[in-house]
């Protein structure tokens, strides 16, 4: 692993260390969806610490960024972030699923949380997302709109009529990101529904389209800032990622979209992760 600065090192500890608390809470749940999770907690943590106006003390602030989970299932790689950047407590995050809990299994819309809209029916956290930047239009607001979505999501027809009115609109404070990790919860995106050339569709739609390594932290924080400078379209930013990544039996394959780790497989990923802080920190 190349690591050019000292920041970088802070950064990918950080998200190890979210990687490791993602895992925590779904594995006392018991139920959960760990791969689609560990794909996108580096976008998610690198969107709030590198690219959002947000301000954790001041959730609701006017002028503030927007960040919409349209991969609802992945909401532990958003609890975790959340906590992390001081919003959620610690101990809250253990209960999720939970009775009762305001951290259930797809984020429930609530404003002091961060959590902007309830996702979880894939599509529909997109197609909101696009009222939210047409509304900042109108309001000229120069806030900016960040949605995530998965690639398997992007087999719901409603996500490119949202994209056709994204363009129509010229949404050009609208940023889609599409955590394209090549596997949906059947199996790759490319026997289930194939999706390629996905760049070209997206382009075909009327949008700017940036490709990005999604494992590496300076193309991902690059790939969102000149996202954010793009006049008079909206932009996808396709990032390439793994599912299950940095937990090798999670990695590529579709077993871990919706189960959690037992106590086996919970303790040795913890082990594997360690170890990779460990050269980090060593490098
Ligand atoms: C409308 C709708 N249909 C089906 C589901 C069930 N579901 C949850 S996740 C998922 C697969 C999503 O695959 P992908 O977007 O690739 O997720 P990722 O790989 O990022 O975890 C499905 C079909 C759902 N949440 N919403
Ligand atoms: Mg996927």
């Amino acid at each position: 692993m190349q690591i050019s600065s000292i920041e970088e090192k802070v950064l990918l500890t950080d998200i190890l260390k979210l990687k490791k608390q993602i895992l925590k809470m779904i594995w006392i749940a018991q139920s959960g969806h760990p791969g689609g999770s560990l794909s996108c907690v580096n976008l998610i943590y690198l969107l709030y610490k590198k690219v959002m106006k947000f301000d954790a003390k001041n959730p609701l602030m006017e002028d503030r960024d927007i960040f919409i989970l349209s991969k609802g299932h992945a909401a532990p790689a958003l609890y975790a972030v959340l906590s992390k950047i001081g919003l959620i407590e610690k101990k809250e995050l253990y209960t999720l699923r939970s009775f009762g809990s305001r951290l259930q299994g797809h984020p429930k819309k609530n404003k002091d949380l961060g959590i902007e809209i309830s996702t979880g029916s894939l599509g529909i956290g997109f197609s909101v997302s696009i009222g939210c930047a047409l509304a900042a239009k109108l309001n000229n607001n120069n806030k900016k709109i960040f949605t995530l979505l998965g690639d398997g999501e992007l087999n719901e027809g409603v996500v490119w009529e949202a994209a056709m009115a994204a363009s129509h609109y010229k949404l050009d404070n609208l940023i889609a990101i599409v955590d394209r990790n090549g596997i949906q919860s059947d199996g790759s995106t490319e026997e289930v529904m194939s999706l390629e050339p996905l760049a070209d569709k997206w382009k075909a739609f009327g949008w700017e389209v940036i490709e990005i390594d999604g494992s590496n932290i300076n193309e991902i924080i690059n790939g969102f800032k000149n996202a954010c400078k793009i006049f008079r379209k909206p932009t996808v930013v396709i990032s390439y990622l793994i599912k299950g990544s940095d937990v090798s039996f999670m990695e590529h394959t579709r077993r871990y979209h919706g189960k959690p780790p037992n106590k086996e497989e919970y303790e040795s990923a913890v082990l594997e992760i360690n170890k990779q802080i460990e050269i980090i920190q060593g490098d």
